[in-house]
């Protein structure tokens, strides 16, 4: 997961810092470079005592007297004489390579735009010292990219109301059902009882693929018949639930591109016939900035709560799980990391963190 953003991260962060650090010095405090040598002397000693009486009247009144050290002092100024300050345009071209890093793994233009905009924040016209620049840049793009995601939740606090209802979307074989199923291993472990809705009646096998799931967790499947009403397989579930006092209903869909008009009017059918309490998108983590789109589109159109990012665990580039949040403005409640049933992890957006080597 993320092992090839990572790398590139590193790499660029590693070259611009090397490419900063080779440039020649340009001092902060510019007009001291062209005083002569004594002037700028008396005026650095004239400054440590200024500073010097500062720090110590400041320690008086804190008591500190024993931790009067003159040495820190001038060790700062030193560090301030060693900083540099970065020009916007070059700072345009060092960025131009974790420009590129990020976009071939797959992170949205949108999302590069406001990680160029925070760094140049953060460094452009800054003092920066050479000793931790790669910190510096580090933090930048940490900082940045933490402000990406939207704040996720645990479903389990959503449940107040009984029968909860979760409803899975998204395009065609995406992991709809299968993260359904891993979704109701996770509530069925925190003690809440679940029921399915065979809402695909469109696909060959699909209700099959349901009850196998249902079967192996102990989960009662609702279904109809292949090619009936999708809504009505949801309503008689939900009234199933009501009557035996079900904490959650499950709704499968079948896959569908957000660009097929009938197919989108059927969903939304589902979605306001079962009025759920959660509707949520299940994109791969692969298609990059397809599932991005997605996601978009199936919002604008019936109105999404969350978002599971499935497959990450064969996505080595990361860049969706980086974007989606930031343009949808979704939450990512869970993250698909196998094909097993217990391959779902809560959304952490330090392990992410952590994961792009930014921790
Ligand atoms: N590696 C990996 N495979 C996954 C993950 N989630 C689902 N899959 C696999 O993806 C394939 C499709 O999964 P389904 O759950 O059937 O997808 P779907 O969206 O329900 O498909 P349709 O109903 O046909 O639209 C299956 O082989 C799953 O095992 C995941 O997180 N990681
Ligand atoms: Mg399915």
């Amino acid at each position: 997961m993320f092992s090839f953003l990572k790398d590139k991260i590193k790499k660029a962060v590693d070259s611009v810092s090397e490419k900063f650090k080779k440039e020649e010095e340009i001092p902060v405090v510019e007009e001291i470079k062209e005083k002569p040598k004594k002037k700028l002397k008396e005026e650095l000693k004239k400054k440590i005592e200024e500073k010097k009486k500062e720090i110590q009247e400041e320690i008086k009144r804190e008591n500190l007297q024993d931790e009067i050290q003159e040495k820190g002092f001038l060790k700062k100024l030193s560090e301030k004489i060693t900083t540099r300050k970065i020009s916007e345009e070059k700072f345009e071209s060092l960025f131009s390579e974790l420009e590129m890093a990020l976009l071939e793994n797959n992170v949205a233009l949108e999302v590069i735009d406001k990680i160029k905009e925070d760094m140049k924040i953060d460094l452009v016209d800054t003092p920066l010292s050479r000793g931790n620049i790669e910190d510096q840049i580090k933090n930048s793009l940490k900082n940045s990219i933490s402000d990406l995601f939207e704040k996720s939740f645990d479903i389990l606090d959503k449940m107040n109301k009984k029968p909860y209802v979760i409803c899975f979307v998204g395009i065609n074989g995406s992991g709809k059902t299968t993260n359904l199923a891993k979704v109701a291993n996770y509530l069925q472990k925190n003690k809440k009882t679940c029921i399915f809705s065979a809402s695909d009646t469109f696909r060959a096998a699909a209700i099959q693929q349901l009850e196998i799931h249902g079967k192996k967790l102990g989960v009662k499947v609702i279904k109809h018949n292949y090619g009936s009403d999708p809504a009505a397989v949801a309503y008689d579930a939900i009234e199933y639930a009501k009557k035996h006092k079900i904490d959650a209903v499950l709704i499968d869909t079948s896959g569908r591109l957000h660009s097929n008009e009938n197919l989108m009017a059927e969903l939304k059918k589902i979605i306001r016939i079962s009025n759920p309490d959660l509707t949520i998108f299940v994109g791969e983590a692969i298609t990059g900035n397809d599932a991005v789109e997605q996601a978009k589109t199936f919002n604008e159109q019936i109105g999404l709560d969350g978002i599971i990012l499935s497959k990450q665990d064969i996505d080595e580039k990361g860049g969706t799980a980086i974007s989606i949040g930031y343009i949808t403005k979704l939450p990512i409640l869970f993250i698909g990391c196998g094909q097993g049933i217990d391959d779902l992890e809560a959304f952490n957006k330090d392990k992410i963190l952590q994961q792009l080597g930014l921790e």
